[in-house]
């Protein structure tokens, strides 16, 4: 144990992962009995995404897996965090089952545990049937809630044995509020334009009744003890400086903010926030009989992505605080959204425990990272100092909550490789190894060498 002040050293008890998500990397859409997914659709869309990119070949990390395993054992990982895709289970979104798309993710998984890494499986990410698009509208309909607790069900009784990390679902805001909002730039798939708000709450609501459906079905189909979480990017609200009003002023703009008190508040409290009704009137969706009790399931860990946060400061208004806009020249990294503001991710952590009120609940960080814009320089190397002091301050602030006693139980870094970055396709760059898309050539970051380091000495170096 390093016994230097700020040592930042973690318990050995702590997880250090790293996470991906199928659409992004697989690539072999077309094989082994996979069918579209709205994301197919959505990304062959002229116009839609950057480039024109689609995830047809991606990483390649449907061939190119054993490679990518040896590569998580190099770096150290002993904790993986990846997506299955529906569209390979369920071709069809519901009824027969793949058996060569089972196949991919039992060899996967097997690949992992040879190399004594923990698989943590999403069990969505984004990429639904395109089927299901075309049947009823995905999320639009509650049938969608269904019909994904059936899929969990195929998948938890085929892979239950070999996999005992669940997480049923990755963002409900990003594959519903930026799938159908109204004017929402740039749009995730389907990318439809609905008319009202209430039908985009009322897809979110769909989605929120989908993880309590899948958290039953993945307790009912799995035949050992396992773990289930609930994942979400939820709005972090920071405080401008840490005086007792202004932290008051945080808690009480947290509730406000639409994924925290739309997705978070019903997912781990079992009511939506009151604040957030108020504010949505008529456009609240509507609720059924039960929804609530099946949205509020008991949950093993809540997986929290986080990127940035939004400073909040004690105003003299009617509400008594106000959201601030980052100044013209804060520093932020390669996307317009990732302002550097470490702090996010410990405050995101505490609102889990004090605002939301689940002290009892650990955290896992299951997303966070930073893209850059990364370069091969004349030796073959990149040299992205830029993401390792992201990252490094990130981590020196999961150590502040870990040693304040915040049950974060680990990290699972965003990403291992460069892959398929949604709307704007491969010209971001989020890995901690390059991919050289012409060639599929890996080459690990001075990141990589750097979060091996982490890893090793089980502290940020
Ligand atoms: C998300 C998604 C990832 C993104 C990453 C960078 O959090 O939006 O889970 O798929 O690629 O966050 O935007």
């Amino acid at each position: 144990m390093n016994s230097r002040p700020n040592s930042y050293q973690f318990s050995e008890n702590f997880w250090w992962g790293a996470a991906t998500a199928s659409y992004q990397i697989e690539g072999a859409v077309n094989e082994g009995g996979r069918k579209p997914s709205v994301w197919d659709t959505f990304s062959a869309t002229p116009g839609r995404v950057l480039n024109g990119d689609t995830g047809a070949i991606a990483c390649d990390h449907y061939h190119r897996y054993p490679q990518d395993v040896q590569l998580m054992a190099q770096l150290g990982i002993k904790h993986y965090r990846f997506s299955i895709s529906w569209s390979r289970i369920m071709p069809d979104g519901v009824g027969q089952v793949n058996q060569q798309g089972v196949d991919f993710y039992k060899r996967l998984v097997d690949n992992l545990l040879s190399y004594g890494i923990t698989p943590h499986a999403t069990l969505f990410h984004w990429d639904s049937p395109q089927a299901l698009e075309e049947l009823y509208g995905s999320w639009q309909s509650r049938q969608m809630s269904f019909d994904y607790a059936d899929y969990v069900m195929a998948v938890v009784s085929r892979l239950g044995d070999r996999i005992t990390n669940w997480m049923t679902i990755n963002e409900i805001p990003c594959f519903t509020h930026m799938g159908y909002a109204l004017n929402q730039e740039p749009p995730h798939a389907p990318g439809k334009r609905v008319s009202l708000a209430k039908q985009v709450w009322q897809a979110s609501h769909h989605a929120l009744l989908a993880h309590g459906l899948g958290v039953q079905a993945i307790r009912a189909a799995s035949t050992v003890p396992c773990s289930v979480a609930l994942v979400d990017n939820f709005a972090v609200t920071v405080p401008i400086n840490e005086s007792p009003v202004h932290v008051a002023a945080a808690k009480q703009a947290f509730p406000s903010c639409g994924q925290n008190g739309g997705i978070v508040f019903p997912a781990l409290t079992g009511a939506y926030s009151p604040v957030l009704l108020e504010q949505l009137a008529a456009d609240a969706p509507d609720i059924q009989e039960g929804d609530l009790q099946v949205i509020h399931q008991p949950l093993d860990v809540f997986g929290f992505n986080v990127y940035s946060g939004t400073y909040v400061r004690a105003a003299d208004n009617q509400l008594g605080y106000e959201f601030l806009s980052f100044p013209p020249g804060y520093p932020r990294l390669h996307m317009p959204w990732l302002n550097i503001l470490p702090d996010s991710l410990y405050w995101g952590i505490r609102h889990l425990s004090e605002t939301v009120g689940r002290p009892d609940l650990p955290v896992l960080i299951s997303e966070n990272g930073c893209a850059a814009q990364d370069r091969v320089n004349a030796q073959g190397e990149v040299i992205d100092t830029d993401r390792i002091m992201y990252l490094r301050e990130h981590l020196r602030a999961a150590h502040r909550a870990v040693s304040e006693g915040y049950p974060l139980k680990g990290y699972f870094l965003w990403s291992l490789m460069d892959n398929f970055e949604w709307a704007c396709g491969y010209e971001r760059r989020f890995g901690l190894i390059y991919i050289d898309y012409p060639t599929q050539r890996r080459i690990p970051k001075a990141s990589f060498d750097w979060y091996k380091e982490c890893i090793k000495s089980n502290r940020v170096v």
